[in-house]
């Protein structure tokens, strides 16, 4: 059965099929789950892969992503909230908040929340680099500011940042227990 990768953004529903080649059919199903108030990725993963499941019809395993950008001088905000964030404040004024600080370091997180009924299992990707100012015209997001090995991720090419990223990890790891099942 198909697995039902659950996003508003047909690029990641393609990148997990690029994963999953050979092993398993994803499709994207645009689903809006309630994102529970929650300083764990994994439970907003977990209750957002349950609800989806119960409430789509069709039965077959759901897959949903939650992201967040964890600034280690910030106490990890915006972390879980970084959707929020990005819509208010803005990237260029969490910037502006980050840059009167020695440690610019931050990592994106990615939790990848499984689920076919029965089981439910969560799956986790990082990246660390730093908040810098903003550069370069690819990516979306938080990727003007998060700088890896000297490069911006929007300074790098889809490929480029797809085989380094925090969803890449996850979705490796999710393939590898997948793939075993
Ligand atoms: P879905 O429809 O897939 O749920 P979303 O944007 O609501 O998309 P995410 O959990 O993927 O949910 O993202 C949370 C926030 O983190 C949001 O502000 C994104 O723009 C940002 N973000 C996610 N992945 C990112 C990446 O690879 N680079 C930069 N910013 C990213």
């Amino acid at each position: 059965m198909a697995i039902r990768f659950v996003t508003g953004n047909d690029g990641k529903a393609r990148e997990a099929q690029s994963y999953l080649e050979g092993i398993t059919t994803v499709e994207q199903v645009p689903y809006d789950y309630t994102e529970i108030q929650s300083d764990s990725l994994e439970a907003i993963a977990i209750r957002g892969a349950e609800e989806a499941f119960a409430e789509l019809e069709g039965g077959g395993p759901i897959l949903v992503g939650d992201t967040g950008l964890f600034v280690d001088a910030l106490g990890g905000f915006p972390g879980p909230y970084s959707a929020y964030v990005e819509d208010t404040v803005g990237v260029e004024r969490l910037w502006r908040l980050v840059e009167s600080e020695d440690d610019r370091r931050a990592r994106f997180k990615t939790v990848l929340g499984f689920t076919d009924g029965d089981r439910t299992e969560t799956f986790e990707g990082t990246l660390a680099g730093t908040i810098v100012s903003p550069r370069g015209d690819g990516g979306f997001g938080y990727d003007p500011i998060f700088e890896f090995n000297g490069q911006t991720l929007a300074e790098m090419d889809v490929e480029e940042k797809n085989a380094i990223s925090h969803r890449g990890r996850a979705l490796a790891a999710f393939t590898a227990w997948y793939a075993d099942q």
